[in-house]
């Protein structure tokens, strides 16, 4: 009688903690780069098929109006790890390769949030926060603070873009595969006696850079990049393995999760479709859209490998999936790769139905495509919410019972429900922050642009910018493409959109 009462309770206790650990799905965010609101056949695009992400977009909840904080890169990272607007702290617009870390070491992050919650918590991919503290980095050491000091327990990273110096993988911020006869410096102004530049070597180039727009300097792979760099020649990669190296990766560090039985949270920022855009062998040529289309086949394959490596465990279940973009699209961004060519031909629009792209302050340029998958959970449905990546910090804080601290300052706000699909209340508003810093704010269905100084397109990336010397309002409810500035029809809401602003500037303050 007594052993039957204790195994019951033993089953009890089992069942309790297995649903306890069921409560705790793994967290997978991809955050891939410069991937347009029209780059996916689940957004709209006809002249590319992208079946691994329209799979979670079939099976999962696709936000419709979601938005990364900012129209470039560093910015909207910035934001959705610390959950704070980027405009706020100075230095945190595209950083160099050789910037120190943006992100204070003593804030709360998102992987933090899960760190209280018991996560075993992973980055793997691009980085572009900056690393270390002291100026010039020595490149030859573990490279403090990074990653693991902004919540990751693990990091396998490049450091900046795939397009700057320098061009080599870290893990745990250490530079991979260094020799240390064969030391690494980086230098973004002075070329060093001997190495081989783009400006220098055109004929050694496999793809050449726009002469408008830089890129010529250190030459890896036969690709020019931006800023110099010496040494590490057996350390740095070759671009075709890039996506593989990652994803074989993200697989590692899940299995090492599963190993450790802790629930993972992955941050897996892809670093496709940005340039230099050069994909695996199997996916040259694979698209319509010349290296620009291949990337995304192959970025979406990537999603495709990831899916199936956690099927194969068996905890795809399990698994909240979340898919995103942390700026809008280009085509010409430093590197002449037939993207504009070919997207002329087939009346390909990155940006779907949206004004702008990256770098500008129209919608093109943060609306982004955003979808979460969670089975059994998350019902297959789209939602015209407005919904901001910054948000997730405070909605999973909530989600796992983490209580953000009080007295510290934050931009995130929980919205759980909305993310999960169990209710469509829109976040009260966004920000939108262009390269040139001009902020935007759109709140039920209307959209502010301050008034800035700058060029109406963008030269080189021949991108519309949305800057005007004069305020612009837009009914992005009705008018997506913001088409019709009305803001000498509507002063009020002019004046209402400003003031809420300003509001929001002073908050920190
Ligand atoms: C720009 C680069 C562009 C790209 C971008 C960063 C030039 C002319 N252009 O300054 O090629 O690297 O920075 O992109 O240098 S992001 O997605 O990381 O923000
Ligand atoms: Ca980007």
């Amino acid at each position: 009688m007594k052993y039957t009462k204790l195994a019951i309770w033993l089953l009890l206790i089992f069942i309790g903690s297995r649903s306890f650990a069921q409560q705790k799905p793994n967290v997978l965010v991809l955050y891939t780069d410069d991937l347009g609101y029209g780059d996916l056949s689940c957004y709209g695009a006809k002249a590319i098929s992208t079946p691994n992400i329209d799979w979670l977009a079939e099976n999962g909840r696709q936000f419709m109006d979601a938005h990364c904080t900012a129209s470039t890169c560093t910015p909207s990272r910035f934001s959705i790890l610390s959950g704070r607007y980027a405009w706020r702290k100075k230095g945190t617009n595209i950083l160099p390769g050789n910037a120190n870390l943006i992100i204070p070491t003593d804030i709360t992050t998102l992987p933090k949030v899960f760190q209280q919650a018991g996560y075993m918590t992973g980055a793997v991919g691009k980085w572009h926060l900056g690393l270390g503290n002291t100026f010039p980095i020595d490149w030859n050491h573990e490279v403090r603070p990074g990653p693991r000091e902004v919540g990751f327990d693990y990091s396998f990273i490049f450091p900046a873009t795939a397009d700057r110096t320098p061009t080599v993988f870290m893990e745990n911020q250490k530079v991979v595969g260094l020799d240390s006869s064969d030391p690494i410096e980086v230098n973004y102004k002075q070329q060093f006696p001997g190495e081989l530049t783009g400006k220098e070597h055109p004929e050694m180039l496999k793809i050449h850079s726009d002469p408008h727009q830089g890129h010529d300097g250190h030459i890896t792979n036969g690709i020019g990049r931006i800023g110099f760099m010496k040494g590490g020649s057996r350390a740095t990669w070759a671009d075709e393995e890039l996506s593989g190296t990652f994803n074989a990766k993200s697989i590692d560090f899940i299995d090492k999760s599963l190993a450790a039985k802790k629930p993972f949270f992955l941050y897996y920022a892809i670093q496709n479709i940005h340039v230099p855009r050069m994909p695996a062998t199997v996916f040259k040529g694979k698209s319509k859209l010349g290296y620009r289309g291949d990337v995304i086949l192959e970025m979406d394959h990537s999603v495709g490998v990831i899916i199936k490596a956690l099927k194969d465990r068996g905890i795809l279940d399990n698994t909240l999936i979340i898919f995103s973009s942390d700026n809008g699209p280009v085509l010409n961004d430093g590197y002449l790769d037939q993207a504009e060519q070919t997207a002329q031909k087939e009346n390909y629009k990155p940006a779907g139905l949206l004004r702008g792209g990256k770098y500008s302050a129209l919608e093109g340029g943060t609306r982004v495509p955003f979808l979460v998958y969670w089975k059994g959970k998350v019902q297959p449905a789209r939602t015209n919410a407005l919904f901001s990546q910054m948000d997730l910090m405070a909605s999973f804080a909530a989600m796992l019972n983490v209580k953000l601290p009080a007295g510290e300052f934050t931009d995130s706000r929980d919205h759980i429900a909305t993310l999960l699909g169990r209710s469509e209340q829109s976040r009260t508003e966004v920000v939108e922050q262009a390269a040139n810093m001009t902020l935007s704010i759109v709140q039920d269905g209307w959209k502010y642009i301050e008034p800035h100084k700058g060029p109406a397109v963008l030269g080189g990336v021949n991108i519309e910018s949305g800057y005007n010397q004069s305020p612009q309002l837009y009914h992005v409810e009705q008018d997506t493409g913001e088409a019709v500035n009305v803001a000498t029809k509507y002063p009020k809401k002019v004046k209402a959109l400003q003031d809420k602003l300003e509001q929001i500037r002073k908050e920190l303050d």
